[in-house]
């Protein structure tokens, strides 16, 4: 068998060898997932409400088994884990409230009856990344299985291990064999095949910018439908006349949650020139609290990066010692661990504040005015996330109307709830996931006419 080895993290040890498929078994997989599409989207919506519901049901009972495999796998701290897991379950459980109510229009018309159906549209592929592999994938499988269709999950090469396994509990909680399936292997193999097949009729990818260019590039011969969640470099806007020490005590984690490997981390700091030194003495401690660290230790915040070669990339945006306002704890020995590190660019000209380093470093720049923050925080061609710390709530809803970025919060940095929409503005994605119409977004509208006449 062609395998690839499975890394932990944390230890540096195989924890598996995974089969590396071929294009012939991609596509295999697609015409199997073509197959049943045709008797699952005959199952009455009550059914897929049923099955979907069940099929949160098993995560729960999972739930202690999966968090352990995410840890082990991705290195994430084994608290994070665990709500992750029950985030999954509940993105099961919101969608299952989708099939019945995917509700069409009665138009009014002349000389007849004009009525709207949603139409599931065929086989979709989620492409996943490795840095939330199990939920970035459930955000896909969950409203597209809700809307009829049939789904093939590709994740990363570097993390299948839930993924693989909540292709078993699709068979567990009585899913219609090859309703759901798992395909590992290289991108430029496995991914670029389910791109490249016809009977794929829509795409959910969540990755790098570059490769979701790609995907939209392949999808264009047979106007495959894409969402794209890609990169991020979102703004964290401190006001002077913000509620500091909550503001400092809420940064870290803003940005060093999942080691920085979030592409809603707020990895550029911005803060009112008026407090900017006071703002950086309140940040200091806050940044050197953060617990890294044996992620399977409960009281871990922040583990390891996912491999070697990522952490010499992030590395390379941590060279300039004039830079560095503060770095944090990190463990020596196996493990690719980084510590947390602020670094200060007051032009707001470094590497730092314009690349998604996608690791534990933010980068802290001034701003003189409101204009002058949404300015600095618009100059990118990002656009997902970010936070606006005021106690002023016209400054606060100026400034989020302002900002091009799909998901922004007062007085938090929290982007991500299942029951709101997600996405991007600029490069970082097209489409929008989770929140009440994502069903919708793997259906066709159809209109039907029916003369009385
Ligand atoms: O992404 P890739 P990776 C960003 C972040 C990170 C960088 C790289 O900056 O450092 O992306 O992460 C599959 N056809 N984000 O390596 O390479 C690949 O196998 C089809 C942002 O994960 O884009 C994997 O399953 N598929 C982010 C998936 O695409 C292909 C999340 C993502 O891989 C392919 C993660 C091809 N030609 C990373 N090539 C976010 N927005 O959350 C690769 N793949």
């Amino acid at each position: 068998m062609m395998g690839f080895k499975v890394i932990n993290p944390a230890t540096e040890s195989v924890i598996a060898t995974i089969e590396q498929m071929d294009e012939q078994r991609t596509n295999e997989a697609v015409l199997r997932s073509a197959r049943a599409f045709e008797k699952w989207r005959k199952v009455s919506a009550p059914d897929r409400a049923r099955l979907l519901r069940r099929f949160a049901a098993v995560v729960e009972a999972d739930l202690e088994n999966l968090a352990k495999l995410e840890t082990e796998n991705c290195g994430h701290p084994i608290s994070d884990s665990r709500g992750t897991v029950a985030r999954v379950r509940d993105v099961f459980d919101y969608y299952a409230a989708a099939p019945e109510r995917l509700i069409g229009q009665q138009i009014p018309v002349d000389g007849g009856v004009d009525i709207t159906f949603h139409e599931p549209m065929g086989v979709v592929a989620v492409i996943a990344p490795w840095n939330f592999p199990l939920m970035i994938a459930v955000w896909g499988l969950a409203p597209a299985l809700a809307a009829g269709n049939t789904v093939v999950i590709k994740p990363s090469e570097l993390t299948p291990m839930t993924t693989m396994r909540l292709g078993e509990l699709a068979v567990e909680a009585g899913l219609p064999e090859d309703v759901v399936q798992v395909v590992t292997g290289a991108g430029s193999v496995v991914g670029q095949a389910l791109l490249d097949h016809p009977k794929v009729a829509k795409v959910v990818f969540t990755g790098s910018t570059d490769v979701g260019r790609r995907v939209m590039a392949s999808a264009a011969p047979h106007l495959k439908r894409v969402t794209l969640e890609l990169g991020g470099k979102s703004a964290n806007i401190v006001y002077a006349d913000a509620d500091l020490e909550a503001a400092a005590a809420a940064a870290p984690m803003g940005v060093f949650y999942n080691s920085g490997q979030d592409c809603c981390a707020r990895s550029r700091l911005l803060v009112q020139r008026s407090v900017f030194d006071e703002f950086a003495e309140l940040l200091k401690p806050a940044v050197q609290a953060v617990a890294v660290g044996d992620p399977t230790k409960e009281a871990t915040q922040v583990g390891p990066l996912i491999s070697a070669g990522h952490r010499d990339r992030v590395a390379a945006f941590v060279t300039d010692e004039e830079e560095i306002l503060v770095r944090g704890q990190a463990p020596q020995g196996p493990g690719f661990f980084f510590a947390p590190t602020v670094l200060t660019s007051l032009d707001g000209k470094a590497r730092s504040a314009a690349e998604e380093i996608f690791g534990p470093v933010v980068t802290m720049i001034p701003f003189d005015d409101e204009d002058d923050a949404i300015r600095i925080a618009n100059s990118t061609d990002y656009g997902l996330a970010g936070s606006i710390w005021t106690r002023d709530i016209g400054r606060a809803l100026r400034t989020a109307r302002g900002v091009e970025a799909g998901n922004l919060s007062v007085n938090n940095n929290s982007a991500v709830r299942l029951q709101t929409p997600f996405g991007g503005f600029k490069q970082s994605g097209i489409g929008r996931e989770l929140g009440p119409d994502a069903a919708l977004e793997f259906t066709e509208k159809k209109n039907v006419f029916i003369s009385t006449l």
